[in-house]
């Protein structure tokens, strides 16, 4: 009887180990991406690296989340929300870099790795800051790809996303302290407009500028939604060949506009590459992965090490330039 009473304990224990077992090899890291908005198909982009970096570290999942409209208040709504959910990490790209630093903190105070990429936190909002690239290139290139186009002279146009971006508002400057070199002189900034990264607002907005500046010769858009707005207003108001589109654009969205002329050059990086980084550095966090802070780095799969500066930043590779001659290849890949 006794050695029957044992063997039912023993049994029971081996079922309360291997139950335990179980348990743990389900509990997974869960990393969210919070974009700007939802529909965009840069985010898209982003998306599909991050699930291909889960796929890699097997136990991430990866919760795909933002706003409708690019709004502050929508990701705020969405991070609480997060925070209930008792998620791992937050990876996003935020629409301001002020307005949702006292939420970012309540969750980095309950033990959730806040890290933002694309459009950046303040500093104290987060743990780290992926830029796509250096921001200084990406101002330059665009205004140098303006000049370009318009053999250097004449009036230019800025269509931006939303007015409190972090990411274009900081571009921006760096455009506008371009503009005030001698090599820019000829170059006249007369507007700088917001379409909120919504193609209907941006198209109105770009429609705009072409009416109430007869003499503009070039738009820049910083984005891939207003990128593409503006190149379908220049083909619809018959100025293809007279108002030259350039700004930052996803092969996959610009090759018509290419061909048709609206577009002679645009530039971006590979969203599919930030996506898939951001979340290695996410899970890197949560790991708590000595050298993940400020000063060290993060390992990031096939993308190698990527070293974080004094203040938490990190910045992937210079931006790619597309044309006729390399679009379509491109623009199978995003
Ligand atoms: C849009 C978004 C994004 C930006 C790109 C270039 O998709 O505004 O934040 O990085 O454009």
């Amino acid at each position: 009887m006794k050695l029957k009473k044992l063997a039912i304990a023993a049994l029971a224990a081996s079922m309360l180990v291997a139950f335990a077992g179980c348990e743990k090899k389900q509990e997974k890291v869960r990393i969210a991406m919070v974009v700007k908005n939802l529909g965009n198909g840069f985010f898209d982009a982003a998306h599909a690296g991050a699930n291909e970096a889960a796929a890699q570290l097997k136990d991430v999942e990866i919760i795909y989340t933002g706003p409708t409209t690019p709004s502050a208040e929508g990701q705020i709504e969405i991070v609480n929300s997060l925070i209930s959910q008792k998620v791992s990490a937050i990876v996003i790209s935020a629409n301001d870099p002020d307005a949702l630093v006292p939420i970012a903190k309540k969750a980095m105070a309950r033990g959730i790795k806040v890290i933002s990429f694309d459009s950046g936190l303040s500093q104290e909002g987060r743990l780290m800051q992926l830029n796509p690239s250096n921001a200084a290139l990406i101002g330059q290139k665009q205004i140098q790809m303006a000049s370009d186009a318009i053999g250097g002279a004449g009036e230019i146009a800025i269509l931006s996303a939303s007015a409190q971006a972090t990411n274009q508002n900081i571009w921006i400057n760096v455009m506008k302290s371009e503009l005030a070199k001698p090599e820019f002189a000829k170059l006249k900034l007369v507007a700088t407009v917001y379409g909120d990264d919504q193609s209907d607002k941006s198209y109105r907005e770009a429609i705009g500028l072409l009416r109430s500046n007869p003499g503009l010769k070039a738009i820049i858009a910083p984005t891939t939604v207003g990128i593409n707005a503006a190149s379908k207003a220049v083909v619809d108001e018959h100025l293809v060949g007279k108002v030259f589109v350039t700004g930052l654009g996803l092969p996959s969205e610009m090759a018509g506009h290419v061909k048709s002329g609206a577009v002679r050059e645009f530039a971006i990086w590979n969203p599919i590459d930030l996506g898939y980084a951001a979340t290695y550095a996410a899970y890197d966090f949560v790991k708590g992965a000595p050298n993940a802070k400020a000063g060290g780095s993060v390992s990031a799969g096939r993308m190698g090490t990527i070293a974080i500066d004094a203040n938490g930043e990190a910045a992937m590779g210079a931006p790619f330039t597309y044309n006729k001659e390399n679009v379509d290849k491109f623009s199978k890949i995003f």
